[in-house]
């Protein structure tokens, strides 16, 4: 069966602050409501970008603490254009914490070439007892790999496969036919039903954290060879991932959480406070299609 991973929210006060409570709640409720398979701690979703070192080794102290216990794949996102930083994170996860399992963005800003890509994906995992999944996200870090270029970054058995947030299917069907021993977790929320019929092995999302429940099924329509009703249920996610994506992904989802009572808080700047538009506009979503 398809794993379906929570992107995790990191819960922030109004300050900006990490808020730890908040954080946790958010862990307990997609495993203990939204019944996730994992959790990808450190992602874009968790607003990790915008975090200090320190700030995200706390999320990630956090995570492991709140679900170490719980039966969940737990996968930490280190990578930063910041090599020394990502290998930092690696080690601590691995050694002070203990993930088996770690991601790296693809290293952004400055135009690296695929050697220096490809060094980078090797020093993380170079000292660490974990294996690797590469994050492709081109739209966001306008790094695109090719086929080849993935087929080199596998050359490293420690690399075991790619999340895979780009809507180039003839890409993702070439890296499956060429690589069926490859972990392909699925990254765009709203293109899973296509993922699913090229073979990934499961997905990762944000809004995994509040309709898990919509995609389990569409998975298992789908295994089933009921595909009508699988297009059916990505019909019916995606109305929701559309009105998320109108009103601003990560506020709607975490103003959804507190309508659920959990305790998601804030984005954090330069991400904008929320406005009355927005809230009204969550308040609308969660009306029509959470209550
Ligand atoms: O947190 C992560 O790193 C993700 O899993 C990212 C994931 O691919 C999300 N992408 C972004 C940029 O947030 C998607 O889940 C996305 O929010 C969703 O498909 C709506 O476009």
């Amino acid at each position: 069966m398809q794993k379906v991973y929570a992107a995790l929210m990191t819960a922030f006060d109004e300050n900006g602050n990490i808020d730890e409570k908040g954080t946790r709640e958010i862990i307990r409720h997609d495993i203990d409501v939204e019944g996730v398979d994992g959790l990808y701690v450190g992602g874009s979703t968790g607003e990790n970008f915008m975090l200090g070192k320190d700030e995200k080794k706390r999320v990630f102290d956090i995570a492991w603490d709140e679900a170490h216990n719980d039966d969940v794949d737990l996968i930490a996102q280190v990578g930063s254009p910041n090599l020394h930083e990502a290998m930092e994170l690696a080690k601590y996860v691995t050694n002070e914490l203990g993930f088996k399992t770690i991601s790296a963005v693809t290293p952004f800003y400055y135009n690296f070439t695929f050697d220096e890509i490809k060094h980078y994906y090797d020093e993380i995992v170079k000292d660490v007892d974990a294996n690797l999944l590469v994050y492709s996200i081109p739209a966001l870090t306008g790094v695109s790999l090719s086929l080849d270029n993935f087929a080199k970054l596998f050359e490293n058995p420690k690399i075991i496969g790619v999340k895979y947030t780009n809507a180039d299917f003839y890409l993702l069907e070439r890296i499956r036919e060429r690589f069926p021993d490859k972990k392909i977790l699925s990254g765009f929320d709203e293109m899973l039903l296509p993922a699913l019929i090229e073979g990934v092995d499961g997905c990762i999302g944000s809004t995994y954290n509040v309709n898990t429940k919509v995609v389990k099924e569409e998975i298992d329509a789908y295994n089933k060879g009921d595909f009508e009703r699988a297009r059916e249920l990505e019909h019916q996610k995606n109305d929701v991932i559309t009105a998320m994506l109108n009103n601003g992904i990560y506020p709607t989802i975490k103003l959804i959480l507190e309508h659920m009572g959990v305790h998601a808080g804030y984005t954090r700047a330069p991400m904008a406070k929320y406005d009355d538009k927005v809230i009204k506009g969550a308040d609308e979503i969660y009306n029509k299609y959470f209550k």
